[in-house]
């Protein structure tokens, strides 16, 4: 088995998933610098060319984080990080959802839309980058009111793939220059709670 990943949020959450299961699995790093996403060989494995990929023995491919996620959720469900009941997976399911949606694709707008990175891959509008920038806080905003019940993590009681998620957007977030604006203290709590995780630094 070997995970293909490298730079950037999507690798990030696979192997902060992987610490917090204490999972190991063979690396392999793909340099985006050297264009080897892109290359034909890695194509065959990702049409999309994109990290991460999990290769198994036999040859299977598994690309999409949280499908990633998932199937490491199945061959070991202790810690279970996709919830653990009817009700709690279907929250998890949920939060996750809500952070991808909400806060990972509005950051993730501001980096596709201004990073020269992304120049090659897509139209760029300058402007919607903007726009998007500006509406980040909002978001970040509304996540403190959801979280002013006091709750520990996204979903509930427990930490799930929903906090990594989210806590990978405040990551992203720092390194575009979107931080987590300082008054928001229930999100405050929660991020440092995240980061405060031996995961974090995988
Ligand atoms: N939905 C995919 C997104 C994967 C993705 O966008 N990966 C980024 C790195 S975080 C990538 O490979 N970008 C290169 C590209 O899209 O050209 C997932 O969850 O794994």
């Amino acid at each position: 088995m070997k995970l293909h990943q490298g730079m950037g949020p999507n690798s990030y959450r696979v192997r902060i998933f992987l610490k917090e299961k204490a999972i190991d699995v063979p690396m392999v790093e793909v340099d985006f610098a050297k264009g080897e996403h892109k290359a034909p060989e890695f194509l065959k494995l990702n049409s999309l060319g994109q990290i991460p990929v999990l290769e198994l023995d036999d040859r299977a491919i598994i690309t999409e984080s949280v499908a990633i996620c998932r199937y490491f959720e199945e061959t070991h469900p202790e810690p279970p990080l996709f919830g653990s009941d009817a009700v709690s997976r279907a929250k998890v399911e949920m939060w996750n959802r809500r952070a991808e949606l909400v806060i990972f694709a509005t950051i993730g707008n501001v980096a596709l839309h201004s990073d020269a990175f992304f120049k090659d891959r897509l139209t760029q509008f300058p402007a919607f980058a903007e726009t998007e920038r500006r509406a980040v806080p909002k978001k970040w905003a509304w996540l403190d009111r959801e979280l002013a019940d006091g709750r520990p993590f996204l979903a509930g009681d427990d930490f799930s793939i929903a906090d990594i998620t989210a806590g990978v957007c405040g990551w992203l977030g720092d390194v575009f220059g979107m931080e987590i604006p300082a008054s928001l203290e229930n999100v405050k709590r929660w991020n440092e709670r995240v980061r405060s995780r031996r995961s974090w630094n995988a």
